[in-house]
């Protein structure tokens, strides 16, 4: 099947979102979420799409991408197809309708015989912790799995906007001083943050998992793009590199209706600014001495660090 044989995606509706209405709940502010694993999810995974996603049979070729929400997953998603396809988005497509997000019954909710079917390389979306992502256990899987992670003040910010500003999934309507304890505190759809990052860079050095830092993109774009082509197996000679680079820029993914989500309604919050720092426009001085403090504490002696500048 091709994607654009495929019905025109839905807009936002909680009838689509809720296959399992009886799993959501409303917590404070209005939060919506339902809980999987122990974890805090969105109402937009219910129990059997979880399962399909858990139990799909990955293949060599498959490019598992995965990410706490609003750490430059949707800019990742892109440059992976750039490179399988040299730089030139396919036609009759859009970017959305190329990638399966196999838990979420929300976008492109395709069968177990559809996903079968599609053709290799296959571009997996995920939002998952190490211990529930697709296909089961990564490092018993074929395929290829790739993480990004970025700043957490930036992506408490950037998940404040998403899920406040709109009416989204989770349609919070509490202030940021709330947001951002329940994020500290694991509360927000998808968990905490730092047991999600950990969890995927505890394995970092298995032979089938690349690990990004949003920072390195936006800092050192060309190495960190060549080095995740080459974890790919695909060797970018100038010409597609440059390509690559000028249609992945946050301007021209903003402009482009490939890859703009112009499918769905209230697209606008998938490219808000793009940039490192943001943070600082809404946390205060006290706020961020408290990040920083628990951030010290959780990543101690991982050896993982970010940029926040
Ligand atoms: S989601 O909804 O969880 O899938 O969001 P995700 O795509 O992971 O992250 C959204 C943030 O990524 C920024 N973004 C980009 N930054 C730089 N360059 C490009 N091309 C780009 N595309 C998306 C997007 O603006 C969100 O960050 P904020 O800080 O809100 O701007």
């Amino acid at each position: 099947m091709s994607p654009a044989a495929e019905p025109a995606i839905g807009e936002y509706r909680d009838e689509i979102h809720a296959e399992d209405p009886k799993g959501i709940e409303i917590g404070e502010h209005g939060y919506k979420y339902r809980m999987l694993d122990g974890v805090v999810m969105p109402p937009y995974i219910p129990p059997a799409r979880y399962a399909l996603s858990r139990t799909l049979a990955t293949r060599p070729g498959d490019i598992c991408y995965t990410s706490f929400p609003k750490s430059g997953s949707t800019w990742l998603a892109y440059l992976i197809l750039l490179i399988v396809h040299r730089g030139e988005p396919p036609e009759d497509a859009t970017l959305r309708s190329c990638l399966h997000w196999v838990a979420s019954s929300w976008t492109y909710p395709r069968s177990r015989e559809d996903l079968e079917a599609w053709p290799s390389p296959r571009i997996l979306k995920s939002h998952m912790p190490y211990g529930m992502a697709v296909g089961g256990v990564p490092a018993d899987n074929p395929c290829k799995y790739v993480y990004i992670a970025r700043n957490p003040k930036d992506v408490a910010v950037s998940y404040f906007h998403f899920e406040s500003e709109k009416s989204w999934s989770g349609n919070y309507r509490g202030p940021w001083e709330h947001w951002l304890q329940m994020f500290l505190e694991g509360r927000v759809q998808r968990g905490d943050w730092f047991d999600h990052v950990l969890s995927w860079w505890r394995h970092r050095d298995a032979p089938n998992l690349h690990f990004l830092r949003y920072e390195d993109l936006r800092r050192r774009f060309e190495p960190t793009l060549l080095g995740l082509a080459d974890f790919l197996g695909y060797v970018l000679d100038e010409p597609t590199l440059a390509r690559i680079r000028e249609r992945s820029t946050f301007q021209a993914m903003t402009a482009d209706p490939f890859s703009n989500m112009h499918e769905i309604k209230e697209f606008n919050q998938f490219f808000r600014k793009g940039t490192v720092g943001s943070w600082k426009d809404r946390f205060t001085v006290a706020q961020s001495e408290a990040f920083d403090a628990v951030y010290a504490r959780r990543m101690e002696g991982s050896g993982l660090a970010f940029e926040f500048e």
